[in-house]
């Protein structure tokens, strides 16, 4: 069987690991692994299907096989996994999880797929099992339903670890990027044309999904929450999280927001006069966005997404807003809005330009051909995800997405590797989901 070493709970797990290994001693032993690797820092899934495996680890007998359920084990508000068997990653139209699945293993690897029920609260709180025909448990990994959540809904300890991984991203000076490269890539892209333009959303969802993965290399158990600012929120503006302004009077953020500074621009600035708290009114219902791509870009950009940097102000109002971490929180409800117009209107194909309104690769096609500078088009590749010299329009690219502890990486990363975010029509999973929507497009009860 596999056992798991994460950072925190290394020790806790070890032993429970070792103690179902002992109980089982007199049966079969059993190995299950998901991402095809023993390594536990991969065993993070969201709502869309992960390969998993699971096969007899003891030597002996080489034609023995055993008839098995997979299950999930956990807690009533943990996270839950569900499983399926099918050749094929399950698409949309397939995804059909049960609660287990019916396995005959061997010496050889036998394929299932697993998939998010439930998310997770902040640790690896579910578990893939194996179950003998008596009851048996032969085998367990534990793993995490690492989902997007609404940043006001967060337990106190999620705050902290999101706001532990950031500091220490802070701190960190040598590897790279750290943290002050992300508002000087924002800073460098914006003159490339990632606003105002259909590159606005993939370019943004791209770079999320950058801060999120070096976040999860400092610790796997983060993800970037989205703050719903067309609402009123009760523990963002705090000292624990995002900071407290306090109307009429100077931004006190307190806590760690206090002392956050950046070398180039000083101490972190947001506008006195403003209370984020309270919401912002956008004035626009989401289910009135445009169905055309062409439409709803602008739309989302000016009304759901430009007057709230200009209502939160100081840093955020400038194209070094990046260096408030405040904006991973406003794109992130910015990427999910997209994402529930894409479901709305299963716009999924990059091909079609009700998806993606630029066509083609520069200089494009149709309408829009040569409307664009280079990056624009849905074929053309993302700056600084970029791997060659500069030539006069783009910089020279000195950086590249991580690859991920779970999620996997486009190459090249281009706006048509961006739409479809989940992989559920046919695309590349990026390993991110959002706590209100689910695979097949039904929303979801937030957790
Ligand atoms: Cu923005």
């Amino acid at each position: 069987m596999t056992c798991v070493k994460e950072s925190v709970l290394g020790r806790a797990l070890l032993l429970v690991c070792t103690a179902v290994f002992h109980s089982v001693q007199s049966s079969a032993q059993v190995s299950i692994e998901v991402r095809r690797t023993a390594d536990g820092a991969d065993d993070y899934v969201c709502w869309a299907p992960v390969e998993a495996r699971v096969r007899l680890a003891s030597a002996g007998n080489a034609n023995a096989s055993v008839q098995v359920s997979v299950e999930a084990g956990g807690t009533p508000d943990g996270g839950l996994v569900a499983f399926q068997t099918a050749q094929d990653r399950p698409l949309a139209a397939t995804h059909n999880p049960a609660a287990s699945i019916a396995v005959t293993i061997t010496s050889a690897w036998t394929n299932f797929w697993v998939s998010g029920q439930r998310a997770s609260k902040g640790a690896k709180d579910v578990q893939i099992l194996v179950r003998d025909q008596s009851g048996a448990t032969l085998a367990t990994l534990p793993v995490m339903v690492r989902v997007r959540k609404n940043a006001d809904r967060l337990t106190d300890f999620e705050i902290s670890l999101f706001m532990a991984a950031l500091a220490k991203l802070k701190d960190q000076d040598g590897p790279s990027p750290s943290y002050s490269s992300y508002w000087r890539l924002h800073g460098a892209a914006a003159r490339l044309g990632i606003h105002k333009s259909p590159l606005f959303l993939p370019w943004h969802r791209a770079f999320l999904l950058d801060l999120e993965r070096r976040l999860q290399e400092i610790d796997p158990r983060v993800t970037v929450p989205y703050w719903r600012y067309d609402l009123p929120s009760s523990k963002i503006f705090t000292s624990e999280f995002m900071g407290v302004t306090e109307v009429g009077g100077e931004f006190s953020p307190g806590g760690q927001m206090g002392s956050w500074a950046d070398d180039e621009l000083g101490r972190l600035l947001r506008d006195p006069g403003e209370r984020p708290a309270d919401g912002i009114n956008v004035g626009l219902s989401a289910d009135a966005l445009d169905e055309r791509y062409l439409f709803f870009q602008p739309q989302l950009e000016n009304r759901f997404h430009n007057p709230v940097h200009r209502s939160v102000g100081g840093w955020l109002a400038g194209p070094s807003a990046p260096a408030d971490p405040l904006f991973f929180l406003i794109h992130g409800n910015v990427d999910r809005l997209w994402a529930h117009w894409q479901w709305k209107h299963a716009h999924f194909d990059p091909q079609n330009e009700l998806s993606y309104s630029a066509q083609g690769t520069h200089p494009g096609s149709g309408p829009d051909a040569g409307y664009y500078p280079r990056g624009v088009y849905v074929r053309d590749t993302m700056w600084p995800w970029y791997a060659g010299p500069g030539d006069g329009h783009w910089p020279a690219a000195g950086h590249s997405m991580k690859s991920g502890l779970s999620g996997t990486i486009v190459q090249p990363t281009t706006p048509e590797s961006q739409l479809d975010y989940m992989g559920s029509h046919g695309g590349t999973d990026l390993g991110y989901c959002y706590d209100d929507m689910g695979y097949t497009g039904l929303p979801l009860a937030r957790s």
